[in-house]
């Protein structure tokens, strides 16, 4: 089975039933847990995977969109595209950040990236063809990205629900402005609406495999949910997803390319078609069609940042070289 690197894995904890029931006890009581209380291995393991796959997944989303920061159809496009790709950078930032407190590196985890060992959101594994896709994603990935993210902000992980609060916040302008994209092409020329229609043709599929297998297909999630850093499963996310995008897109007049969609009475929401599962594991195992370009961009960006790090690194040495000398003439 392919999985994800479990980087700094620490091997010799020792948890035995009473300690195992303890840390239950906190997170059953809705305590958070912080980086220094004691915690399960596999649970600080879950959290390093997850955080890093969200981190890189930010970092990675940003390509995509960065794509058509030069084609913007306007200043106000443009202005509004860059602030929402540094956002993600920020976003990455964020995440490597709650991810480091759990004792594993920034650099450990970008070469686990780099490597392929590990993975980030296979949404980002699809090219954008028009501009339209620029409101696509606004309006779908990101509206997806926060049906997942929002209740992430209770996650039992403090340093994790804490950077969520603002990701939340700055998705929502994102969704907004993809959302105002695509209001804008569907009200236009007959040529417009047909770019925002066959953006939501190709985007509206991989946005529902965002949330991940389905239910019985999860290896984690009952785990996650029990420790309480997932608090919905990936299909019940994905439900909610449907049933408050469906109205969004029928406002739009456009169309999903779904023939199986149709509100049923009886649960109150939508029923929907079958998910290319198929399609969803080639794109995650490295075979979409900008698998290799991401991470040869990603690649050569790190490689190009590498004297950026090293003069970080010497000018602080320098600092706290020179602070020490001065602390040691004044004593
Ligand atoms: N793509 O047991 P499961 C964004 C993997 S970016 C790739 O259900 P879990 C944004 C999963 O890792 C959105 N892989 O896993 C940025 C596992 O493999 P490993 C990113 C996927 O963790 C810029 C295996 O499948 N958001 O917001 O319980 C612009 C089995 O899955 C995917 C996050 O990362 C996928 N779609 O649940 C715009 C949110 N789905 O690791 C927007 C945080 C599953 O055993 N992450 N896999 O090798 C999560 O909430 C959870 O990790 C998931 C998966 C719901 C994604």
């Amino acid at each position: 089975m392919y999985s994800q690197g479990l980087i700094g894995a620490k091997t010799e904890t020792e948890e035995d039933e009473a300690f195992l029931a303890r840390f239950q006890a906190r997170i059953d009581a809705e305590e958070k847990i912080e980086p220094n209380d004691p915690m399960p291995e596999g649970y600080r393991r879950t959290l390093v995977r997850q955080i890093g796959q969200h981190a890189h997944s930010e970092i990675v989303g940003m390509l995509p969109e960065g794509n058509w920061i030069t084609r913007a159809p306007s200043l106000k496009r443009k202005a509004a595209l860059l602030a929402k790709v540094q956002d993600e950078g920020g976003h990455g930032l964020y995440l490597y950040c709650a991810a480091e407190t759990l004792g594993v590196s920034r650099e450990e985890m970008t070469e686990e990236l780099l490597s392929g060992k590990a993975k980030y959101s296979s949404i980002f594994n699809y090219p954008t063809l028009t501009w339209a896709d620029i409101g696509a994603i606004g309006w779908l990935v990101d509206g997806a990205a926060i049906m997942n993210q929002i209740p992430l902000c209770r996650c039992s992980y403090g340093p994790y629900a804490r950077a969520m609060i603002r990701v939340c916040k700055e998705e929502s302008f994102h969704q907004r402005q993809g959302y105002e994209i695509m209001m804008t092409l569907a009200g236009g020329t007959p040529e417009q609406k047909e770019l925002a229609q066959d953006a939501l043709n190709r985007w509206w599929w991989p946005s529902l495999m965002m949330f991940g297998p389905h239910d019985s297909a999860s290896q984690h999630g009952d785990q996650s949910m029990k420790w309480k850093i997932k608090r919905f499963t990936n299909d019940e996310l994905r439900q909610k997803f449907v049933d408050a995008t469906v109205p969004q897109g029928e406002y739009l007049g456009l169309t999903f390319p779904d023939p199986d969609l149709k509100w049923n009475e009886d649960k109150q929401g939508y029923d929907f078609g079958a998910i290319d599962w198929d399609e969803f594991w080639r794109v995650v195992k490295g075979g979409g069609s900008m698998n290799r370009e991401r991470i040869a961009v990603r690649r050569k960006a790190w490689e190009d940042g590498a004297w950026v790090r090293e003069a970080a690194l010497a000018h602080a040495d320098k600092r706290r070289a020179r602070r020490e000398a001065s602390k040691m003439a004044a004593e």
